[in-house]
């Protein structure tokens, strides 16, 4: 039996070591009576494709993010900047406990769309690129930055003083190349492997966000499932979260070296006080969430939020 796992990144990246490691899992806790083959980014088109291909049932397992806005609103949760703390596994941690990863609105949002939710995969701080420094709101006035294609990270943008604009991943290098888009938002890795740090001069460390992706499923396969099957998926997602957290950090730094030494790109942090004016103008966006998904998001918002409040104060 194979189980065909679709992946928005290309391999090399955070969720092709993600799906290589589940795949190693399964095979073995299947005793080999299941293959899982993984389709890296290009293979089956576009991104919104491959979401397409897992809700009809064509592949059964995939990676969704930015853009599957489009397809589970609610998904744009993990768009929101500054929701989660500054601790990514801390963060790693909240969105897989079994209170959020298994709370029926969110089980909802994606089944009503024919999915199946069954990890949250955080992958680093989204870092934005840019040709010139971006400190404040008034240094992203007229930049053309492109974000995923999603509402929510539209108005976030907006917000900043920025220009929102969205493209396809595989277009993006080109995109920059060419001067159609000024910057780009994506964690340290995605800079490095897909080259767009050759074709942009600054890297950005707001930390207003990480790159969360959710690993789902087609759900009427996932509820076909043996309950052995679905004892399997569950033992490994269990198990990836700490493997996945060691290996995004890791990969990160690398390729920020690698970033470093192959090019002259200029890196700006944050300061604490440049930071807290984004916090500032991205929490009126949560307004905008609220809208968008109704009351079932907002409560899915509300329990994220509370349970972010808690876990950092028990610290
Ligand atoms: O920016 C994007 O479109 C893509 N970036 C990453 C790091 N993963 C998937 C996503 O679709």
């Amino acid at each position: 039996e194979t189980w065909g796992f679709a992946l928005e990144e290309i391999e090399g990246s955070v969720q092709y070591e993600y799906a290589a490691k589940f795949a190693e899992l399964v095979t073995e806790k299947t005793a080999g009576a299941v293959d899982v083959r993984l389709f890296p980014y290009g293979q089956l088109g576009g991104l919104t494709d491959i979401y397409d291909q897992v809700q009809a049932g064509a592949v059964q397992l995939a990676f969704g993010s930015g853009f599957l806005g489009g397809t589970v609103p609610e998904s744009q949760l993990f768009s929101l900047n500054f929701v989660l703390g500054d601790d990514e596994w801390q963060n790693t941690q909240i969105l897989n406990d079994p209170a959020f990863r298994k709370h029926p609105d969110l089980l909802e949002s994606f089944r009503e769309r024919d999915l199946q939710p069954l990890a949250i995969v955080p992958e680093g701080w989204q870092v934005w690129s840019a040709n010139k420094a971006i400190r404040s709101p008034d240094d992203f006035s007229g930049v053309a930055i492109r974000t995923m294609d999603n509402r929510l990270l539209r108005e976030t943008y907006r917000a900043y003083g920025a220009d929102p604009t969205t493209m396809e991943y595989g277009e993006l290098f080109s995109g920059m190349q060419l001067g159609q888009i000024d910057g780009n938002i994506q964690p340290v890795f995605a800079h490095q492997e897909m080259d767009f740090y050759q074709v942009q001069d600054y890297l950005i460390f707001a930390n207003q966000a990480q790159f969360i992706a959710t690993f789902m499923a087609n759900r009427d396969w996932y509820d076909g499932l043996s309950d052995e099957h679905k004892q399997v998926i569950e033992e490994a997602v269990v198990e990836l979260v700490p493997y996945i957290h060691e290996v995004q950090t890791r990969l990160n730094s690398e390729r920020l070296d690698i970033i470093t030494s192959n090019s002259d790109i200029e890196l700006v942090y944050l300061t604490p006080e440049e930071r807290e004016v984004f916090r500032e103008l991205s929490i009126p966006v949560r307004e905008t969430f609220a809208e968008m998904v109704g009351e079932r998001g907002t409560r899915l918002m509300t329990v994220l939020v509370d349970m972010t409040d808690e876990a950092y104060s028990a610290e």
